[in-house]
């Protein structure tokens, strides 16, 4: 009997784990060690933002989150952080899913606390990356926070409108 209660809070209590990981409040949460040779995987790009909550702990931390997308669409990635970080967005190039030293990118470094953002248009692999890392600059200290949100739109770079 007792040892079905204690049964019975557990399940409780990682149901409620769940429930917590499966909703956060801020969206997707990063998760270490989410590096080059292990990016996380944030989901498919449409024209409901995925939103990242995360943080760059130092020069020895990249964060590399990889997305799944449709073949020929354009693809806006905005990072708002509290410190110099920087920006990359990816493309597969040679469409093996794995982030690798070929694969064409855009940047966005601007300085200090200022907002990063890449729109990378016509994007023709099937996953494409998100690289964060420090500045390189002098201006790294401590951790940084980061909000990162990736978004497809039209070439311009204003929202798709979803049919419904
Ligand atoms: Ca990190
Ligand atoms: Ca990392
Ligand atoms: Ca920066």
């Amino acid at each position: 009997m007792k040892r079905q209660y204690v049964a019975a809070s557990l399940a409780a209590i990682s149901a409620l784990g769940v429930l917590f990981v499966a909703a956060p409040a801020h969206g997707i949460q990063e998760r270490e060690q989410n590096g080059t040779r292990n990016p996380q995987n944030i989901g498919r790009v449409s024209s409901v933002p995925i939103r990242v909550s995360g943080q760059i702990t130092g020069n020895r931390d990249e964060d590399v989150f990889r997305f799944e997308l449709s073949p020929g669409q354009n693809v806006k990635a905005t990072l708002t952080v509290n410190g110099d970080i920087d920006l990359e967005v990816l493309e597969d190039s040679n469409l093996d899913g794995k982030l690798a030293g070929g694969d064409t990118k855009k940047i966005s470094i601007n300085e200090g606390k200022q907002t990063e953002e890449v729109i990378y248009r016509n994007m023709r692999s099937r996953y494409g990356f998100v690289r964060i890392m420090d500045s390189g600059g002098a201006g790294l200290s401590g951790i940084v926070a980061y909000n990162l949100t990736i978004t497809a739109v039209s070439a311009n770079g204003r929202p798709v409108i979803q049919n419904r």
